[in-house]
């Protein structure tokens, strides 16, 4: 499709794929391309986009595979009819608390690249260590332990930077890398996240973090807006904290910062115009965030390799439990998260179950396992006289509630007010269609029923509307039940690009940094640009009280029955360190 003003181009580096996503000043989408690692790289031998250390639970990936990635996809976007002489901005959304590790020679090789060889050839030799830190990582137990320590608990750590210690956050993972390979550590000269690593390949110098992926560290002090010293301390190790803020380098306030103009090396190899410019980039979930005006009250659910819950408000209440971030584009509001491993692995695992006992001959379909999801009753409770059912089902260790690799079945007798540990629900493969995918939600639901309100007259506290995104937000059957325990007065949503929110998020956020008006914010922006009955389709109804009540009477037995797993973990001797 072709469009003849300015135009935007929003990057995704995920777990997965490289995508490239265009839109005009209108927020039409006019062009897009993606990279699967899996399918479409050379030469690095990725399985789902990542390479994995299993004795020491590392999950990492190749740098130079992003590179190769990045050279391939323009060349797609091209073919596809891009003009890149008409785009104006660029921003990027990138997996989050990955970091890349850069050497000295970087900045004076990323400054002289040549227009006639790829990056891959000429980027190789710039960085201090090959690999990048996957955020399913988990091999920094000890430092999250130092980390949760330091100020005192994960209370005090959340508090500060806005989550408690994870594995996966950038803080523990530098502090073990210092560890790790000190003299790899003393040759950085700059650590960069996913986001900025993106903006800095297009600007051709080190981009800063940006104001919300810089949440994802446990190092910035949210409410202080700057580096927490202590924090910093522990993990700069010997060298001190002045070198490791030399690596880390400043972080701008203002979201939709322009860090300069696109570097030449992509003005004469792809035909780039010399005053496209590039926007800060943010993390995956900031980026989601921005790919439609939220408003208060409305929470996003993306259903992708993880599964995240995410709203935006103005209230910052920190919990060991749950992330906040800084808003990456509005000063004083902050983005709630809750962040899952298991999401679509272990709804597949269903699914293949269901497939196999059906002799379904195409693996991948989700036929069987929908008609099952909707004909099973809530709670797989055969009436109302009967017990429900309730489990866990984690192929992955969970982040929440932190329990091992596990399949956990209870029954709940309401009327005795009984919870009781069972081997599976009566009839599985078919009923664990139902209950995993209420299990998903009951959890969301939980964990979020402080920051919802009352969405009109009546109407208990919870979202407005539920957005769907992500892979997974293509199941309708999902979309159901996702409304069935959650709510959503107005009903459940997808995005027209709903498997691709994080670009379109990283365009629209390029769209509002090139164009906004003097202070005009980006909800304002976007809001007025937004076409509704275009971008977005109802898929489901949402809130139906009857339902959606019972589903509250056991919420009180779901955390019972998390508590008491946790519980007999740690009596297993188990604890966090048995997890990974
Ligand atoms: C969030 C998280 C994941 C990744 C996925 O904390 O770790 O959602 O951002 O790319």
């Amino acid at each position: 499709m072709t469009s003849s003003g300015p135009l935007y181009l929003g990057f995704d580096l995920s777990t997965q794929q490289l995508k490239g996503l265009v839109v005009d000043s209108s927020l039409k989408k006019v062009h897009e391309a993606k990279f699967d690692f899996d399918a479409d790289s050379k030469g690095f031998g990725v399985q789902k986009g990542v390479l994995v250390n299993e004795a020491e639970h590392e999950v990492f990936a190749p740098v130079a595979m992003w590179l190769q990635a990045i050279d391939t996809l323009l060349g797609r976007l091209k073919d596809d009819g891009l003009d890149f002489k008409q785009v104006k901005g660029i921003s990027g959304s990138g997996m989050q608390h990955g970091s890349v590790f850069w050497n000295a020679d970087a900045e004076q090789l990323l400054s002289q690249l040549d227009s006639d060889k790829t990056l891959q050839s000429q980027l190789d030799g710039a960085f201090a260590h090959p690999y990048s830190p996957n955020w399913q990582d988990a091999s920094t137990q000890k430092e999250c332990d130092e980390f949760d320590a330091i100020l005192g608990g994960e209370q005090q750590l959340a508090h500060a930077t806005g989550s408690k210690a994870h594995h996966r956050f950038t803080g523990p993972q530098i502090l073990r890398f210092q560890r790790n390979y000190p003299d790899k550590y003393i040759k950085t000269y700059k650590i960069t996240l996913v986001s900025s690593w993106i903006a800095t390949i297009f600007l051709g110098k080190f981009a800063p973090f940006d104001i919300s992926d810089v949440c994802g560290m446990n190092l910035w002090d949210i409410k202080a807006g700057k580096w927490n010293e202590k924090l910093l301390e522990l993990a700069a190790g010997p060298s001190g904290v002045d070198a490791l803020k030399k690596k880390l380098g400043d972080v701008p306030e203002d979201g939709g910062i322009h860090l300069g103009t696109v570097s030449k090396y992509f003005v004469r190899r792809h035909g780039f115009s010399e005053d496209c410019t590039v926007v800060a980039s943010t993390g995956d979930n900031p980026s989601t965030i921005l790919a439609l005006p939220l408003r208060s009250n409305d929470a996003i659910v993306s259903l992708g390799t993880s599964t995240t819950f995410l709203m935006s408000t103005q209230e910052y209440k920190p919990d060991p439990a749950t992330h906040f971030f800084n808003s990456p584009t509005t000063p004083r509001l902050y983005m709630f998260m809750l962040c899952y491993k298991n999401g679509g692995l272990a709804r597949e695992k269903v699914r293949d179950a269901i497939n196999a006992k059906a002799g379904v001959s195409d693996k991948s379909s989700w036929t069987e396992f929908d008609k099952h999801l909707l004909s099973t009753p809530p709670l797989a409770q055969g009436d109302p006289s009967k017990s429900a059912h309730l489990g866990l089902y984690f192929p992955r260790p969970e982040i929440i509630p932190p329990l091992p690799v596990g399949e956990w079945h209870f029954t709940y007798d309401l009327e005795a007010n009984k919870l009781s540990s069972v081997r599976s629900v009566p009839q599985s493969p078919e009923q664990d269609a139902r209950v995993i995918v209420e299990s998903q939600f009951l959890s969301l639901r939980l964990r979020s029923k402080e920051l919802v309100s009352s969405p009109g007259k009546g109407l208990p506290p919870q979202p407005r509307r539920v957005y769907m995104v992500g892979g997974g937000s293509r199941n309708k059957a999902i979309a159901k039940v996702a409304g069935e325990v959650l709510g959503g007065s107005e009903g459940v949503f997808k995005l027209d690009v709903g498997e691709n929110a994080c670009a379109l998020g990283a365009a629209y956020k390029a769209v509002w940094a090139i164009e906004r008006a003097k202070g005009e914010t980006f909800e304002e922006l976007i809001g007025k640009r937004w076409r509704e009955e275009e971008f977005v389709e109802k898929i489901a109804d949402g809130y139906n009280a009857e339902i959606w009540e019972k589903y509250g009477k056991v919420l009180g037995p779901f955390q019972d029955m998390e508590n008491g797993l946790l519980q007999e973990q740690k009596n297993a001797g188990k604890g966090e360190q048995g997890l990974v």
